[in-house]
């Protein structure tokens, strides 16, 4: 039984095909992609077609992030949507080659309306962006789960570990904590895109131009 994570896609569909050939995601794998499928990169609709097919063969586990957040928000709102295009919706819709969020598909809304805020397992707890402290997972505000910027000065409540997304590390490691991770690696911006294998805390990284590298994660910020 492998633990996976995976940082914030963001429209990367070759780097998240990268990671699947290598580490071959099947039925033993529980898979815990961070948010943030859509926006800015090239390919949103493919990443949202791919992770429907992933879907099908391991347990994959869906958080929302804030970009979700903006393009389901931008349905009923068409000042938001104004908004929201500048903030990478136009490269989400340039891939499914329209100008309008009515030709989404009905199968990608259902997908992005699927995702869900949180999720725990018996010794981390996964989250877009980041928590309060004090807080159980159940009460967190949205604003803080979806729009926060990492920080992680005390450890959660839960005693368990964070494993977050959201705060792009622009050099390109995770950035870790100990009772926090951040392994959203700037994946659209010429970075990488990082798997994090949950138990042994090995990650893979793979590039939109098809390199991959390993690493290990090195506490660099220890609690105090
Ligand atoms: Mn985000």
């Amino acid at each position: 039984m492998r633990l996976f994570a995976i940082g914030d896609i963001h429209g990367c569909a070759d780097a998240l095909r990268r990671l699947d050939q290598e580490l071959v995601f099947g039925a033993a794998d529980t898979v815990v992609t961070l948010g943030d499928y859509v926006d800015r990169g090239p390919d949103s609709r493919l990443v949202i077609d791919y992770l429907l097919e992933l879907r099908t063969r391991c347990r994959l586990i869906t958080l929302r992030g804030n970009h979700e957040v903006m393009m389901l928000r931008s349905r009923d709102d068409h000042s938001f949507f104004r908004n929201w295009l500048t903030y990478g919706g136009e490269e989400a819709l340039v891939s499914y080659g329209t100008t309008t969020l009515d030709d989404i598909p009905a199968a990608h809304w259902d997908f992005i309306e699927s995702t869900v805020s949180y999720h725990e397992e018996e010794h981390e707890f996964f989250v877009h962006a980041n928590v309060l402290p004090d807080l159980p997972l159940a009460e967190q505000p949205e604003k803080t789960l979806f729009w926060a910027h990492f920080s992680a000065s005390q450890p959660h409540v839960s005693g368990r570990r964070m494993i977050c997304g959201h705060s792009a590390q622009k050099e390109g490691r995770p950035l870790d904590c100990g009772h926090a991770v951040c392994i959203d690696t700037f994946a659209y911006g010429g970075g990488w895109l990082t798997c994090l294998d949950v138990g042994t805390n090995a990650y893979w990284q793979a590039s939109q131009h098809g390199d991959l590298r390993l690493g290990t994660l090195t506490e660099s910020h220890p609690s105090s």
